[in-house]
């Protein structure tokens, strides 16, 4: 029988150490109490009103974006309920300054960063002025790459760093995204050249149909920000106040030339991957999803806001009426729009026409003036 080797060096054990360093931050939890005092962000009344305002208002906008699609009114649609502390808190801790790089799942933080929602609206519909945002909303179109956006941040964020400015860009993958070499890449470069970038791993626990204990052997995606030599945080992407408060930090950090960080929000949607067809009775159960309803980010900050008389039925029924009546005009606006045609993405993406596309440019532009 082979007797267990004594090495000069456990590196077990250093792996373990560093693994249970990752403990998950919370701040306000289920009963939306707060059990971490000490770590309550500065946010006035007004600001912890808005941001709830902020979580229904998303909520609306996902239950509208789905009967659109499901009437063919919108196209391409990644649902978002569940995940609204995860992304509108996250994207609280910003200043408007700051540039937005989201993934698929991500529109709701460049709407509430300034894209108009009729954009919104094209951009599901794959029309090319979706993803023209307008002067001084700096977010990037979502990207359908898993992961290629990490890449993107870390070059944004030297850019900015370079330029002097005092602002961050932010950044948004899933569980499945922190298993791409571009997600490495990304936290690698960025964490080298001292870059003010916040990466943000929204594990929703699957990617598609696949768990989240297939993308990894780690016990967290936070812990991952070791091998880069950058921050990682684990958050109860449940909890608005933590995101808020994990983002902050990582945002201060990062504009006192500190360098990037790497948070980790634990939370789940409650849909569909898409709404293209996948169905996820096949691989979760009702247990599961009965399990994560119970850490709801609207139901505990609103308990939260309750508790301090700060939230009521009727705050919320305003929010519900405004959001219903802005996504019913957006929509409109959406519709008003002119369809694109060929040449118009001709034409954004040449200055001057090549001579060997003149001759396709001037047979569409003679079938569309039909
Ligand atoms: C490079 C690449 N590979 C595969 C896909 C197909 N794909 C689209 S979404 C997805 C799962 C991503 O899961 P996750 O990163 O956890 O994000 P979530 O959708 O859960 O928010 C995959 C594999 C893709 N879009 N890009
Ligand atoms: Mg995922």
């Amino acid at each position: 029988m082979a007797s267990k080797k004594k090495t000069p060096f456990d590196s077990v054990k250093v792996l373990e150490q560093i693994e249970e360093k990752f403990e998950m931050f919370q701040i306000l939890n289920e009963e939306g109490k707060v059990v971490n005092e000490d770590a309550m962000p500065e946010l006035s009344d007004e600001q912890l009103q808005e941001l709830m305002s902020r979580m229904v208002y998303t909520r609306i906008l996902d239950q509208r974006s789905i009967s659109l699609n499901r009437q063919g009114r919108l196209g391409f649609y990644a649902p978002t309920a569940g995940q609204e502390a995860s992304q509108i808190a996250s994207h609280y801790a910003l200043e408007k300054e700051d540039w937005v790089v989201p993934g698929y799942r991500d529109v709701p933080q460049i709407i509430w960063h300034g894209l108009p929602l009729a954009q919104a609206f094209l951009f599901s519909r794959g029309h090319f002025q979706g993803n023209n945002s307008p002067e001084g909303v700096n977010v990037l179109p979502p990207q359908i790459i898993i992961g290629a956006q990490y890449v993107q941040t870390a070059g944004i964020a030297l850019g900015l760093k370079k330029r002097g400015k005092d602002t961050v860009a932010i950044t948004y993958t899933g569980d499945g995204g922190s298993s791409q070499g571009d997600f490495y890449e990304g936290i690698n470069f960025a964490g080298s050249y001292n870059a003010p970038a916040i990466f943000v791993v929204q594990n929703n626990q699957f990617a598609i149909s696949t768990p989240r204990d297939k993308q990894t052997k780690g016990k967290t995606i936070a812990q991952k920000a070791v091998s880069a030599g950058i921050p990682g945080i684990l958050v109860d992407g449940m909890d608005p106040l933590a995101v808020y408060a994990a983002t902050r930090e990582a945002r201060d950090r990062a504009v006192a030339g500190e360098g990037p960080t790497l948070i980790e929000t634990l939370c789940y949607r409650y849909g569909p991957h898409t709404m293209a067809g996948d169905d996820p009775t096949r691989y979760r159960t009702d247990d599961m999803d009965t399990e994560w309803e119970k850490k709801d980010p609207l139901v505990r900050f609103r308990k939260f806001l309750e508790e301090k008389g700060l939230w009521n039925e009727e705050k919320e029924n305003e929010v519900i009426e405004k959001a219903k009546e802005e996504i019913k005009a957006a929509i409109k606006e959406a519709d008003d729009t002119p369809k694109q045609k060929v040449t118009d993405l001709m034409e954004i993406m040449y200055e001057e026409m090549p001579y060997n596309l003149n001759e396709q440019y001037e047979i569409y532009k003679e079938k569309e003036s039909k």
